[in-house]
């Protein structure tokens, strides 16, 4: 016989993939048999309806994560509450850790799902091709496009801003974008000042998320300060430029 990609093309496909080949023996009791069983979930193994699943097709079982800012106890049962008023049904608590005493529990729960999605009737969005790598790369290096980026505030974290920019972490110096990596812990007004000197139409700032908001705070001043030393209408002109980048 010919060999085809499969081994077991040479027995004319094995149980895995002709199901038909499975020859059941547990068909004495009438109640519970392998035909009632095959039955219960056959529309999930034909693959029109969809559920999670764990031991077998269409059982439906769920696992939620959560992290509960209270005791053992309190965390174990008020995660069962949370599983039931979620929908879900044979709720369970299957992996329990105190974090720190101070700040709670976080648990596990399983349970089943009560629905299932008809898979013809979900919606999914258009996929939007990405550009050809080689297409942006003309692009950028028609344009010339620079680009400024630095932490700011009292942000040391350098290592992400390096991957978005460093060509050997595939970053985008791979495009053909001048980069100027202005460093760690920088401020606003040198990350504006920095641009205009090298005409960059693009800022990349990084910065740490605090409950200070100063996140926030900094990303406002960067729009402020570039607003005020006249480079955001230039920026945004280069934003609509490079609209051009969407076929
Ligand atoms: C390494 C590290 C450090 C190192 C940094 C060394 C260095 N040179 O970078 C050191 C030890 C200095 C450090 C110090 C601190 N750290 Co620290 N650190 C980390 C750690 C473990 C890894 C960060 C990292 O490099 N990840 C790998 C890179 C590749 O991933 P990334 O940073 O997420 O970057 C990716 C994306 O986020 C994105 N991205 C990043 N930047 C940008 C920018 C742009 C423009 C774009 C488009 C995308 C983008 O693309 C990157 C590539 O995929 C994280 C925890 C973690 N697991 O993330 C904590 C973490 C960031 N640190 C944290 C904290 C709190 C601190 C300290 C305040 C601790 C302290 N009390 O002293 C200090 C702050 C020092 C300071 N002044 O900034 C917190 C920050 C929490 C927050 N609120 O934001 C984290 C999340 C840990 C935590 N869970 O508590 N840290």
């Amino acid at each position: 016989k010919e060999i085809n990609n499969k081994v077991c093309d040479l027995i004319d496909g094995c149980t895995l993939c002709v199901h038909g080949k499975i020859s059941y023996i547990d068909e004495l009791d009438e109640i519970d048999n392998v035909n009632v069983r095959l039955k219960e979930n056959k529309e999930y193994r034909l693959g029109r309806k969809v559920k999670p699943e764990v031991q077998w097709a269409g059982d439906g079982v769920i696992v939620l994560s959560m992290f509960l800012p209270t005791g053992e106890r309190t965390s174990h049962f008020a995660s069962l509450e949370i599983a039931r008023n979620l929908g879900l049904k044979e709720t369970e608590v299957i992996h329990k850790q105190i974090m720190h005493p101070a700040e709670g529990t976080y648990v596990e729960v399983k349970g089943v799902l009560p629905f299932s999605i008809d898979l013809e009737e979900v919606r999914m969005p258009e996929i939007i091709p990405n550009l050809e790598p080689e297409y942006v790369e003309k692009i950028v290096r028609e344009k010339n496009l620079k680009v400024v980026a630095a932490t700011v505030g009292e942000d040391e974290h350098s290592v992400g801003m390096r991957e978005i920019l460093d060509i050997k972490h595939e970053g985008i110096e791979k495009f053909g974008f001048k980069c100027y990596y202005l460093g760690t812990s920088i401020s606003i007004e040198k990350v504006i000042d920095a641009a205009i000197e090298v005409d960059a139409k693009i800022i990349l700032i990084s910065t740490i998320i605090t409950h200070g908001e100063i996140h926030r705070i900094n990303m406002r001043r960067l729009n402020q300060l570039a607003i005020e030393k006249g480079i955001r209408d230039i920026w945004n002109r280069a934003l609509e430029r490079l609209q051009f980048l969407i076929p």
